[in-house]
């Protein structure tokens, strides 16, 4: 039995980690079991652990999970509480099951919708349950100093993010950590309008529908029936045969993410974004550079609340980790790069320090506006300003596979490659079933040779260049199809003499797809003309790289990254419906001449800005 790694991930809670904590919790917690009534008289389970022997007021620290909570029972406890060294700097904890998931009574939504207003005092939604929740436990738990903090990563990241909405007044801090912010627009399920088939297979094969899956048997991990990912997906058909053939239509969440493939009403009431206002408690935002799930979740949490919340202290933290990956590792390396240190130590004196300064008294120094984490160069930095202003500049495609700074002067210019559907350019070499989050950083060059893949680069740099904000291509093509993908990577070519492994690595530093049909509008795709010009742009998310002096920067741009996103068919159609006849291998062109200049904007980091103060370590 070939079983998804992913599954696996869910018996262990979000707020606990695969290493083991030195810290014993049993021998220094007590934990109480509650059921919390909500307005509208649904019950939460909740657990609350408060330090043993403790006779001081202590802040509470509130996480809200739709993973679970094991181990449950009043005398089983788990390995750790909140983030290494939390337990030891004593808070009380809280822990709790959203509505409708494990020993929560109430229905799940998946990504349930914020309401805009609330016209019923009994109405509710994740908003309300956390408010109803922090109220309880301000009036109910004893010796607590009536402050409370919310901390949580990925969806309990999401749900901390809820908090902030008409939040209570005792939540006086939060940080929303590698949380989803709107998944068609760049989360979990869609970027640009391609769906993201690997993650999302794996993640609901993995999260049944279950009222309370305590009482019910451990979910059995999907077996593939294969280690040979690229195999199985190209083998599953549609979308819609996979829901009929593998989830047997038993995973409403699964059909929901497929089945709206436009950004639809569905769509628009899950995103959290428009909320984001009048904030009250202070602000820590976490998120990893590599993080291939919730990366724009992340950064578009950030910038939501800065522009629609002026007021409220936000704070941004990024570092060079996969989702979530400070919760369990060192934060050292991801695939063949290599940090330099250990980066998940940063994160953690940072969030304590965040923590104390609200929650506790004698609080230490404010912390800085960001801590960010320069990839390539391997050191944090803290700009005042993200991104910093100023660098914008253009890369153009030129004839010959070279990328340069210099507009081109050829009138008409393009090139032309295939694209076949049959044939999809894989995102990784032998990837495995579930999403490899390492695909991130992976050296590109196993495509060397593939005629379905546009290469440009530029010379050696003679100088340093640090890559900082968003990088956005803006490409004129033309398909021979009536829908195709455009997905634009930008790639750190290292010199041939950089040491150990790394010699003329072509790592990612940022990708992502475009599906053509979306060009004018999420909403409502258009066809292409067969052999028509038109313009695509769009925004990847931030980057914080510096392009070592000696390194090239590529951009390569490909019509299908399989099985990482779904394979469009190239015919103007509904995708999960698509037949095989719908499935025809097209030409795709880029043009770079004078009127029709293909680039992608950068934003160059001013070398004044470096002068920032750096943390070293
Ligand atoms: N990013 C995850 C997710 C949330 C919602 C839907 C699908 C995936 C998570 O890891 O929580």
């Amino acid at each position: 039995m070939i079983i998804s790694r992913c599954a696996l991930l869910f018996l262990v809670p979000l707020c606990a980690s695969a290493a083991v904590d030195e810290f014993d919790i049993q021998s220094n917690y007590s934990k109480t079991e509650y059921q919390i009534t909500m307005r509208d008289g649904v019950k939460l389970y909740t657990a609350v652990y408060v330090p043993r022997g403790y006779t001081g007021n202590l802040p509470i620290l509130l996480t809200r999970t739709p993973y679970g909570l094991r181990p449950y029972g009043p005398e089983s406890y788990p390995k750790r509480l909140g983030p290494l060294r939390f337990a030891e700097e004593k808070f009380i904890f809280a822990l709790q099951d959203v509505r409708g998931r494990f020993m929560s009574e109430g229905e799940f939504v998946d990504v349930r919708p914020i309401k805009e207003i609330l016209n019923d005092p009994k109405e509710t939604d994740e908003t309300t349950d956390t408010f109803d929740t922090i109220d309880w436990l301000v009036k109910n738990i004893p010796n607590n100093n009536g402050k409370v903090g919310m901390m949580g990563t990925s969806y309990a990241g999401y749900y901390t993010t809820c908090g902030l909405i008409r939040a209570h007044p005792a939540l006086v801090a939060a940080s929303p950590q590698a949380p989803m912010a709107d998944l068609f627009r760049g989360d979990d399920a869609y970027h640009n309008g391609a769906f993201f088939l690997v993650a999302n297979f794996s993640f609901y094969t993995g999260f049944p529908k279950q009222k309370n899956p305590v009482a019910a048997p451990e979910s059995t991990p999907f077996d593939y029936g294969t280690n040979d990912s690229y195999k199985f997906y190209l083998e599953m058909g549609p979308l819609a045969d996979s829901d009929r053939l593998y989830l047997l239509n038993k995973n409403p969440y699964w059909t929901d993410m497929y089945e709206h493939t436009t950004e639809d009403s569905f769509w628009r009431a899950r995103n959290i974004l428009p909320h984001l206002k009048n904030i009250t408690p202070a602000v820590l935002v976490v998120g990893g550079w590599y993080d291939a799930e919730d990366l724009s979740g992340t950064l578009m949490t950030y910038r939501a609340i800065r522009r629609q919340s002026p007021g409220t202290v936000c704070k941004l933290v990024m570092g060079p980790w996969s989702h979530g990956a400070w919760n369990y590792g060192k934060g050292d390396k991801l695939g063949d790069i290599l940090f330099g240190s250990d980066t998940a130590d940063v994160l953690r004196e940072t969030e304590l320090r965040f923590f104390k300064q609200y929650l506790k008294d004698g609080s230490p120094a404010e912390l800085a506006p960001t801590l960010l984490f320069e990839t390539g160069a391997n050191q944090w930095r803290m700009p005042t300003q993200w991104p910093p202003a100023g660098g914008q500049k253009r890369l153009y495609l030129q004839t010959g596979g070279k990328l340069s700074f210099k507009p081109p002067t050829e009138v008409a210019a393009f090139d032309d490659y295939p694209s076949n559907p049959a044939n999809p350019v894989p995102y990784l070499p032998n990837a495995p079933q579930d999403m490899a989050k390492e695909y991130m950083v992976a050296d590109q060059r196993f495509l060397n040779g593939r005629k379905d893949v546009m290469t440009y680069a530029t010379e050696p740099l003679s100088e340093d260049m640090t890559i900082a904000g968003p990088i956005s291509p803006d490409l004129f093509v033309a398909s021979s199809g009536t829908d195709s993908d455009f997905d634009v990577k930008m790639i750190d070519v290292y010199s041939a003499d950089a040491p150990g492994k790394v010699a003329g690595y072509e790592e990612l530093v940022r990708g992502e797809p475009f599906r053509g049909k979306f060009r004018k509008s999420f909403a409502k795709p258009e066809p292409f003309v067969p052999g028509k010009t038109e313009e695509i742009r769009f925004s990847m998310p931030d980057v914080y790289h510096l392009f070592k002096k000696g390194h090239r920067i590529m951009v390569q741009v490909q019509s299908s990254w399989f099985p990482l996103t779904d394979r469009n068919p190239q015919t103007f159609t509904d995708i999960p419906n698509a037949r095989p006849s719908d499935f025809v291998p097209v030409t795709e062109r880029i043009y770079h001449g004078v009127r029709t200049a293909s680039f992608v904007e950068v934003n160059i980091e001013p070398s004044a800005e470096k002068k920032d103060p750096t943390i070293s370590r």
